[in-house]
């Protein structure tokens, strides 16, 4: 196909002037609108105004400029059908053989923060409408979208004369895709808020039919150097997570399993409220943590996080969920970690932790709007072969008024503190999985095992191994137990108080267990299964 004419009306202005000059040079006819008519001719282009071809003004501020059978005529017409040609030629129909476009930038002004009247008016009506024409006609038409398009096509006008069949696929699938993105943010957009433009709860948020990602990196490779692996982040999320994060030092790019790993650990440590429950640091490894306690400073934090297990600290990644001091960061370069993340950093503490070269260092610059968890992010996704499945967000936090203390025993003041504290931290370990509590640290952190009481053996064994000393110690459970065995392991190595969600067709056999032996029990009602 060798063009004659082509309409040109984009938003997005870069390169377009040289394009447009190229095209203009080879003999191309340039057709524009509004503003982009302006800027072509301001560079001295010839253009000709979309309503010399239509005969017909711009109105309604723009509203409706393109938005014209002698437009869409023009475009969709079959060059091979005698019939259209000849509706062409009655009607005084133009032919257009390229279409330049992109779009009012919708997803920009929603990011801006702009009022909902802006977001509408910033929806695009007649780019999508001829985008879709022209690749709908990928046949006889080129459909160009993507500025970083413009050389490949002039080189092949300049080079053949003509835009090759196989180009104008490309570019038509490339279109297609595009206004479908283009068309799923919107949709997403309008779920995300009520009529007045007022943000909605998760809660109250009806699943929309498509959910919109988009790339921020291809990765050097997946989990395994045989897999391919890319980064995709929800667009409109605002709550700081990793997604969003900043990096601040480490020249080596942040791999698959970094990332995975970084969003577990920041997710633990943000279960804790800086100001209320203290300062919390995380050891993460392969989404587990190995390390984690709580503390009144982060160097506190991190130390008792460190002894829970000094070896599978190693290469782990560590996460705190307030800033962090140049105490802690002199201890943290002490050891290999690949990554650090946190809501701030002391400026003492960075130039420290810079003396690591391969340590990647990110912010989430800071816990603001943590509140809003379930609001802009309300949905977790887990591939299986063919298929996603897809969960609102673990985000249930225990309501201390519904916790139902099932044993003769109360637990006391010092085992709730401890209880609390583990339920927190057991929601973030990989089922099977228990977690031994004492004075704010996870003395024990039972990973992963087939079988509820394997994770409480081995819990014990590794603190054992560790020099740890779980008498007088806590225990939680993500899931109910379906046996006493674990109540009686847990016994055996001192254990005094127990939080599970209860439920268990034995839990009467339980809960005896617990009296046997002393025990306080406390039921949640709230299950965290984590796969
Ligand atoms: O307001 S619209 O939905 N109505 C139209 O008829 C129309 N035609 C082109 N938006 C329309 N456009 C868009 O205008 C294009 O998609 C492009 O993004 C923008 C270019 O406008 P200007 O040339 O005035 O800068």
């Amino acid at each position: 196909m060798r063009p004659v004419r082509a309409l040109i009306s984009v938003s997005d202005k870069t390169g377009i002037v040289d394009f447009a000059r190229e095209l203009s040079n080879l003999g191309v006819e340039i057709i524009s609108t509004g503003g982009t008519a302006r800027l072509l001719k301001e560079a001295g282009i010839s253009v000709r105004e979309i309503s010399d071809l239509t005969g017909f003004p711009e109105i309604m501020e723009g509203r409706v400029k393109t938005l014209h059978p002698k437009v869409h005529g023009g475009i969709l017409a079959r060059r091979d059908k005698e019939e259209h040609l000849k509706a062409m030629e009655r009607l005084g129909i133009e032919r257009i053989d390229m279409v330049v476009v992109n779009l009012y930038p919708f997803k920009e002004t929603v990011k801006k923060g702009a009022s909902l009247e802006e977001i509408i008016e910033n929806i695009d009506i007649g780019g999508p409408t001829m985008v879709r024409a022209a690749a709908k006609n990928y046949a006889h038409v080129a459909i160009v979208t993507d500025p970083s398009d413009y050389e490949r096509v002039i080189k092949e006008l300049k080079e053949t004369g003509e835009i090759s069949l196989k180009t104008r696929f490309y570019l038509a699938r490339k279109a297609f895709n595009l206004t479908a993105h283009y068309d799923a943010l919107i949709a997403e957009f309008l779920y995300s808020i009520d009529e007045e433009g007022n943000p909605v709860n998760c809660r109250e948020m009806r699943n929309p039919l498509t959910i919109t990602f988009e790339k921020v990196s291809d990765l050097r490779y997946g989990e395994n150097p045989h897999q391919r692996g890319a980064f995709y982040k929800e667009v409109f999320i605002k709550e700081p997570c990793v997604a969003r994060a900043e990096k601040l030092h480490g020249e080596k790019e942040l791999s698959f399993n970094n990332i995975y790993d970084l969003d577990a650990s920041f997710g633990l440590v943000t279960e804790f409220d800086p100001q209320t429950d203290g300062i919390a640091c995380a050891i993460i490894k392969h989404a587990n943590p190995c390390g984690m306690a709580l503390g009144k400073t982060p160097e506190e934090a991190y130390e008792k996080a460190l002894k829970v297990d000094p070896v599978s600290a190693f290469g782990g990644i560590i996460a705190f969920n307030a800033k962090v001091t140049p105490e802690v960061a002199r201890l943290i370069t002490e050891r290999f970690y690949e990554c650090i993340i946190a809501p701030d950093y002391d400026e003492e503490a960075l130039e420290i932790l810079r003396t690591k070269k391969n340590l990647r260092v990110l912010t989430t610059n800071g816990l603001d709007g943590l509140e809003r968890r379930g609001v802009d992010s309300p949905f977790e996704y887990r591939r299986i072969t063919g298929g996603l499945l897809v969960q609102d967000r673990d985000l249930i936090t225990v309501d201390p008024e519904k916790l139902k203390v099932v044993t003769d025993r109360e637990p006391t003041e010092r085992e709730w503190k401890d209880l609390l504290f583990a339920f927190k931290v057991v929601k973030w370990v990989k089922s099977n999985s228990v977690v031994y509590a004492k004075d704010g640290v996870a003395v024990g952190i039972g990973v992963g095992q087939t079988s509820r009481v394997d994770s409480a053996r081995c819990a014990a064994e590794k603190a054992k191994m560790m020099g740890l000393d779980l008498q007088g110690s806590v225990l939680a459970s993500e899931a109910f137990f379906p046996f006493r065995d674990s109540v009686d392991e847990a016994a055996k190595v001192g254990v005094t108080a127990i939080i599970q969600p209860g439920g268990s067709i034995r839990d009467g056999e339980v809960i005896q267990a617990a009296n046997e032996h002393g025990m306080a029990m406390v039921f949640t009602g709230i299950r965290h299964f984590r796969h």
